[in-house]
């Protein structure tokens, strides 16, 4: 079994009932167990400021499949939720984006999947979800409550857990 960590986000219907929705989805898809859940945080739009505020979270799962087998699985979920990569542009509005962060500490970079995600040290919305579950993971070479405590989080609001 491998241990992943996956970054949510969304800014397209509601997406805090995506995202209830769609982790059990994900642990059922992959047979993985869901071991860590972070809470949800409404962030800034990032990259292109024209949109609504983002949802954001991170889980960790258990699973059996390959890097690949699980990314040709979440993109497969986030279909389900009405994603259309064809009609959108980069950085833009979504109902459901699901990265893999990393992968037990694979490292490579593939055409389709670069493992750790190449940008995730850059972004205060993976990483403030991220520092809530994993703080002191190392992930090539660095922590996310390291690297966050370099990076501007004004704007981002940790959201109660719904009832
Ligand atoms: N890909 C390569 N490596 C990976 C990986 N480790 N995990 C490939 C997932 N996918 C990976 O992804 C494009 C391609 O990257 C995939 O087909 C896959 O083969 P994408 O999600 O369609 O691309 P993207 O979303 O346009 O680009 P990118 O750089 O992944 O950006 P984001 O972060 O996903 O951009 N602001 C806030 N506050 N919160 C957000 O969640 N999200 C975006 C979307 C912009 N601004 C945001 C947020
Ligand atoms: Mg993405």
């Amino acid at each position: 079994m491998a241990s992943v960590l996956i970054a949510l986000g969304g800014n397209v219907g509601d997406v805090r009932a995506t995202f209830a929705k769609a982790i059990p989805m994900i642990c059922g898809m992959t047979q993985a167990a869901l071991t860590a859940r972070s809470s949800d945080y409404a962030t800034p739009p990032w990259g292109d400021e024209q949109q609504d505020r983002f949802i954001n979270a991170c889980i960790e799962i258990d699973t059996g499949l390959d890097p690949h087998a699980l990314l040709f699985v979440l993109h497969r979920i986030e279909a389900k939720f009405g994603r259309d990569r064809k009609s959108e542009r980069r950085w833009g509005p979504r109902p459901l984006d699901l990265d893999i962060l990393t992968y037990d500490d694979v490292r490579f970079e593939k055409p389709g999947l670069t493992l750790p995600h190449p940008r995730l040290f850059e972004r205060a919305f993976v990483l403030v979800p991220l520092a809530e579950i994993a703080p002191d993971r190392w992930i090539a070479g660095r922590t996310p409550s390291a690297v966050l405590a370099d990076l501007n989080t004004t704007g981002i609001e940790r959201l109660p857990p719904l009832t």
